[in-house]
């Protein structure tokens, strides 16, 4: 059976995605301010980013860039992302957006993985940068440094040399844009294969669900190194003319002066910062009524938390989900859907097809009549449509275990659906933690434990917090005679990973429960948890 988006489908254009976003740009639009930078107020219009993005293609073609080869992007929130990153895609090339809280270990093996032949930083983020492109041996002349640093070429130096774009062809439809990370169902993070036509697909289908419009103005604190800032912000905000306001990091303060300042009119979040909204006393401090909707997604929104920041904003709060293998909108709260839960992430977008899979038969759940107050049983959430992935970089298996032969792509998440079509996530049957919604693969961590001399065995699963955040907690099981405290194992870790990888729980167990085949029985240490 299945079950399809509510809406008309949408065309989506055979086009690259520089041609989709700024080939028909009208003359009126491009004066307006198009990136404008949170801390400095410095504002790019729409004809210096096309200008820049060019410049970027035409620099990155002088230095023998060609079409297909990676090319890293490793920078917080700033105006020079959208024209390095745009200029990458421009060049024919490939963009692989490396998270900014990384440390050198986690940049150089997504640097290798990829095969990225060039990476552009920051001069904060230098040092972490250059040792990992040190490690995987690409030189200094390879290492732009957007606000410039001693030995290293800067934007500037790469715009000044004034090299035209080269003349490229590719088939948008094949040609891949963009290699995020992510971990997928399993095992450590994999190379997403995003091509011109997903990116394109994906803002088509989302466009006239958002209400949008060139007269909002974007606070971009999301990063657009991960996939749900780069297709929501700099894809589809630019697409419809916005104004983008970037914030490199998070902070409450400048986020709500900001807000007031810039009159921020729509907010992307994820649910971290609903807390924070919702219940901080600084937020009455400020004057933001300029907002007429705040959008959260990357990991559940609780319901009372989203109606509790309406309330107390008087906006819309609005969710969707998605996942970086779904480029990655697949669910929505339309603006105009006042009538939906935000317990729910809404209805599919358009081009698309559900299916709700019940992972102990392999069949479908059975859906609620069309308008009915019934919801379905839950199951896996399966989505077919033109912003699925092509695949994992380099692994076909994962591929396989992903993507089925009818080309369904496999959430790993649990699901219902109601009678409205409104798809709720209630569990997940994956092994990824989403800690502030940044991805935490556990097998890393368990891997790591396990280096740990007086460690015998390990798994990690995410567990909620107090404010009903997840964080990842490591079950140990020590060696015999080991003397070690649950500090010193969180220490041991935070040592060696980046920030947002830390376990931030420890309980010591006796057996890892495990399957006949040696997998982790991660069911079993959830129901533990909740037991407790
Ligand atoms: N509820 C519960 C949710 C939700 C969720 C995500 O890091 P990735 O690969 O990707 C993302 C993308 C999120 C996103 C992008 C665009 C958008 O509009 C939107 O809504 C505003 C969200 O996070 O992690 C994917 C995994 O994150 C979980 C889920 O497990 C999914 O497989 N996740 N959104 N609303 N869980």
């Amino acid at each position: 059976m299945s079950f399809k988006s509510p809406f008309p489908d949408v065309e989506i254009p055979n086009k690259s995605v520089y041609d989709f976003l700024f080939g028909d740009i009208a003359d009126e639009d491009l004066a307006r301010p198009a990136l404008v930078d949170g801390s400095s107020g410095a504002v790019t219009d729409y004809k210096t980013l096309i200008g820049q993005i060019n410049g970027v293609a035409g620099a990155l073609a002088a230095r023998g860039v060609e079409v297909g080869d990676v090319v890293a992007l490793h920078s917080p929130n700033v105006p020079a992302f959208g024209s390095v990153f745009h200029g990458i895609l421009r060049a024919g090339a490939i963009a692989t957006t490396i998270n900014a809280l990384y440390n050198a270990e986690d940049i150089g093996k997504q640097l290798t993985d990829s095969k990225a032949k060039m990476i552009f930083t920051v001069s904060p983020l230098l040092p972490q940068a250059k040792a990992a492109a040190d490690a995987v041996g690409i030189a200094a002349e390879n290492v732009i440094v957007l606000d410039g640093a001693e030995g290293h070429q800067s934007l500037k130096d790469l715009l000044t040399e004034g090299a035209a774009a080269p003349d490229v062809s590719f088939d948008p439809a094949t040609h891949l844009a963009v290699l995020p990370y992510s971990s997928g169902t399993t095992g450590r993070p994999k190379g997403v294969m995003l091509t011109h036509r997903n990116l394109v697909a994906n803002v088509s289908q989302i466009q006239p669900r958002m209400g949008a419009d060139h007269d909002d103005v974007l606070l971009a604190v999301l990063p657009f190194f991960h996939i749900y800032g780069m297709t929501v912000l700099l894809n589809l905000g630019l697409k419809v003319r916005a104004s983008l306001i970037t914030m490199p990091r998070f902070d409450l303060e400048q986020f709500l002066s900001l807000t007031t300042e810039k009159k921020i009119t729509y907010l992307f979040i994820a649910p971290p910062v609903a807390v924070a909204l919702a219940k901080h006393p600084l937020v009455d401090k400020y004057d933001i009524s300029s907002v007429r909707c705040v959008f959260s997604g990357a990991a559940a929104l609780d319901e009372n938390l989203g109606n509790a920041v309406a309330k107390r904003l008087h906006t819309k709060v609005r969710q969707g989900y998605g996942m970086s293998e779904l480029s990655p909108v697949s669910h929505s709260i339309p603006f105009d859907g006042d009538d939906m839960p935000l317990s729910s992430c809404g209805v599919a977008v358009a081009n698309s097809e559900n299916k709700i899979v019940d992972p102990a038969t392999g069949e479908e759940v059975e859906y609620p009549e069309a308008g009915s107050d019934q919801v379905s049983a839950p199951g896996e959430l399966w989505i077919k449509g033109p912003n699925v992935m092509v695949g994992y970089l380099n692994n076909d298996e994962a591929t396989k275990e992903t993507l089925d032969s009818d080309g369904f792509l496999h959430t790993g998440d649990i699901a219902i659906v109601d009678g409205q079509g409104c798809v709720s996530i209630v569990d997940r049957l994956k092994e990824l933690i989403k800690y502030k919604g940044y991805q935490v693969p556990p097998a890393e961590l368990e891997s790591l434990l396990l280096t740990h001399p007086q460690i015998a065995d390990a798994a990690v699963i995410g567990v909620l917090d107090d404010e009903g955040e997840e964080v990842p907690k490591a079950f140990v099981v020590l060696q015999q005679g080991a003397e070690l405290s649950e500090d010193d194992v969180m220490t041991f870790v935070s040592e060696k990973v980046s920030p947002h990888k830390k376990v931030r729980r420890v309980a010591f167990i006796d057996v890892v429960p495990k399957s006949a085949s040696g997998k982790i029985l991660r069911k079993d240490l959830r129901a533990a948890e909740k037991a407790h």
